[in-house]
């Protein structure tokens, strides 16, 4: 059996959360990620999310370890590849990169990987339908899937791709725009998504370095903002975080 719809649930709640990606890869100090973990907590983050285009299992199972020894706050893994799995966490993005014409990541991954995450008893699985925006920089996604992110212009094609995947039972839309991407996804693709489906929880991610995106994603409808690049180079972040969610929960 697997768990419950707890993360979905969440995801769903409301508009306006945030999320701190956490890549097990440039993450090996030990005392960095504590730090980075309790501010995070104090600046009232909604999740932790684990993953990377080039992380081993190994690094995925020890930093969990170290999330869960140190924070309540909910752990989701947003997987780089198939072997990104950990019961350890609370859930797993189950992604299919369907901006792409790959079928090693619409399909090939999880056909590897299926009968190990079938049997699973306590990871919450989210089908995910994951869609690559251009982000003016070349993303390691892009280069290791090898697949061509969706034009920054091209929104008639950013929201067929998205409500395809609807349609397909995927439970999720995550819009990204590449890790350490120039420009984040255009709020415009957003709220074309949000005008035809009212109710799918939207992540998006990519590029977000301000408090001012966090604002302007959640006024176009999305439901969880993801943060990565921008911490790692500035933990003081956190700080505008914290004073953005005390103003935005009042
Ligand atoms: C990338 O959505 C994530 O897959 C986060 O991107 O590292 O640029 O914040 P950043």
């Amino acid at each position: 059996m697997k768990k419950n719809d707890f993360i979905f649930s969440r995801f769903s709640e409301k508009l306006g959360q945030i999320a701190i990606l956490i890549d097990p890869e440039k993450t090996q100090d030990h005392q960095r990620m504590v730090d980075l973990i309790k501010k995070a907590d104090f600046a009232g983050v909604d999740y932790f999310f684990v993953g990377g285009s080039t992380v081993t299992p190994e690094q995925m199972e020890r930093t969990i370890a170290v999330i869960k020894g140190h924070s309540e706050t909910p752990v989701v893994i947003f997987p780089g590849d198939h072997q990104q799995v950990s019961e350890r966490a609370d859930g797993l993005l189950y992604l299919s990169l369907l901006s792409g014409r790959n079928p090693e990541y619409l399909i090939g991954q999880h056909v590897t990987s299926a009968k190990r995450v079938y049997n699973l008893q306590s990871l919450e699985i989210i089908p995910t339908a994951y869609i690559l925006v251009d982000g003016g920089t070349s993303s390691s996604v892009a280069y290791v899937s090898q697949t061509t992110p969706i034009p920054r212009d091209k929104t008639t094609i950013a929201v067929n791709t998205a409500l395809a995947g609807i349609l397909q039972g995927k439970r999720l839309v995550y819009f990204d725009a590449g890790s350490g991407a120039k420009q984040s996804v255009p709020c415009e693709m957003l709220k074309e998504l949000r005008k035809n489906d009212k109710r799918t929880p939207i992540i998006v991610g990519g590029g977000i370095r301000s408090v001012e995106q966090l604002a302007e994603f959640k006024n176009a409808g999305v439901n969880v903002t993801v943060v990565g690049n921008h911490i790692e180079e500035n933990i003081d972040f956190l700080l505008e975080v914290n004073a953005y969610t005390k103003k935005t929960d009042q």
